[in-house]
């Protein structure tokens, strides 16, 4: 699968098309770049920056899209007016998905688009794009309006979308507080995805994030679950930035594993089916997926915090990690040591009604009483759900579908739902809605 980026050169590689690159690759897509503007930067200064003469620009994405299959293309720094309207030119008519990244400013401070530009980025590029993925300074130089809260940033979004964005990720980053927040609107529906924040700056996770996105919507993935993976991927690179230089580090990919990927992927699909809510328990809900053969609950991605209800909608809390689940972690382990290819769940509220839809489809569907676990184990977190999940399966020949418990003193009743893969889950899931 291939993607095309149209950016300026970053000769520190973090950023621009050399960290589109990377990103493409680590990703498994084949990257084609267009260059617009040499940039002249280092970990700590910005020095200088040229454009590409337009006509060498338009040279450029004619020779790729002349001969190339491309499934989505990313825009990043475009510097100046004649180059604007130069991408205008080649691209208004084509019906590749364009993932439009407003660089305005790099992280040294340096210029990226000229003041006298703005306005025919946001006329000419703006409607061009698939998505948007502006950052909190970025959406409020797009709107003019200032942005202080999720609500204001909501009201950004619908304005940046009538604008003419089809779809628009605001990257909460700038935004004050303990955690990170990026909204997504998407059809005409907002979605959030949050995360710890991280310590420290880095130079080139915005592009890596755009990047990352514009890989999955190549692929053909929905806006939420592109946006979540790409805050993922981001996040690791920002985790795992190099401090190579004298200044600020750099973002560095890790190649996505697979495990990650497709649990990201499969939580951005969970959290953007309609009416999900509804199937949040008190406790909330955890997604996991084990490594082949997990020997601990180390060896189970999870989130670290959880898919959380919010009135009609969800949010999605905390980022992936190995040991971030201790419940649903605990009943893929003990799942996998009798059935090894049953590596990820979901926990769900508990529901006669679901319960009736699973048997209909003829699930394989099994229960434990947790009143029955003896005394001594008992209080023993996340021993509970081990015992459970033991003693369900004890005499049984396959995997099953779906175990339930309903509940003990204080204790809320809950589904589990079981798959080879969250892909798996998350069908399983569509027959009993
Ligand atoms: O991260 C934004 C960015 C994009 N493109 C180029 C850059 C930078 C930041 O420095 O240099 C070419």
């Amino acid at each position: 699968m291939n993607v095309l980026t149209i950016a300026g050169s970053d000769p520190s590689s973090g950023a621009g098309i050399q960290g589109d690159i990377k990103t493409f690759t680590a990703l498994g897509a084949y990257g084609f770049s267009a260059i617009t503007a040499l940039t002249s930067q280092n970990s700590s200064k910005f020095f200088r920056s040229e454009p590409v003469p337009p006509d060498a620009v338009k040279s450029q994405i004619r020779s790729v899209l002349s001969d190339f299959e491309v499934s989505a293309i990313k825009i990043g720094m475009v510097y100046d007016k004649k180059t604007i309207k130069t991408i205008y030119d080649e691209l208004k008519n084509i019906k590749i998905p364009i993932v439009l990244d407003p660089v305005f400013q790099s992280t040294t401070g340096g210029v990226l688009l000229q003041a006298d530009a703005y306005s025919d980025f946001k006329k000419l590029l703006l409607p061009l794009a698939h998505v948007i993925t502006p950052n909190v300074p970025e959406s409020e130089k797009i709107t003019g309006m200032k942005i202080r809260s999720q609500n204001d940033a909501r009201r950004a979004a619908l304005k940046i979308n009538s604008m003419g964005a089809k779809n628009v990720v605001i990257k909460g980053g700038h935004m004050k507080g303990g955690s990170v927040t990026d909204l997504v609107l998407a059809d005409k529906k907002f979605y959030t995805f949050s995360q710890k924040r991280l310590p420290r700056d880095s130079h080139g996770g915005g592009c890596i994030f755009s990047a990352a996105l514009c890989v999955s919507i190549a692929k053909g993935k929905s806006v939420p679950e592109s946006v979540r993976l790409a805050q993922s991927i981001s996040f690791e690179s920002i985790k795992n930035a190099l401090a190579i230089g004298k200044g600020i580090a750099i973002a560095r990919q890790k190649d996505a594993d697979t495990i990650e990927k497709d649990l990201a992927g499969a939580i951005g699909r969970f959290a953007s089916i309609n009416g999900i809510h509804r199937y949040i328990p008190e406790v909330q809900t955890n997604f996991v997926y084990a490594k082949p053969s997990p020997k601990s609950i180390l060896d189970i991605l999870g989130l670290e915090g959880r898919i959380v209800r919010a009135g009609s909608s969800v949010i999605v809390a905390g980022m992936l990690k190995y040991g971030g689940s201790r419940h649903v972690a605990s009943a893929v382990l003990e799942m996998t040591r009798k059935f090894p290819s049953t590596r990820s769940a979901v926990n769900i509220r508990y529901d006669n009604m679901t319960i009736k839809k699973a048997t209909a489809k003829r699930f394989q569907i099994l229960h434990y009483d947790r009143t029955l676990e003896p005394r001594s184990r008992k209080n023993k977190e996340g021993k509970t759900v081990s015992w459970g999940i033991k003693n369900a399966i004890k005499n049984i020949k396959s995997s099953p579908d779906m175990i339930y418990h309903t509940g003990d003193l204080g204790k809320e009743p809950m589904i589990l739902l079981f798959g080879k893969t969250p892909r798996n889950v998350l069908t399983k899931l569509a027959k009993i809605r």
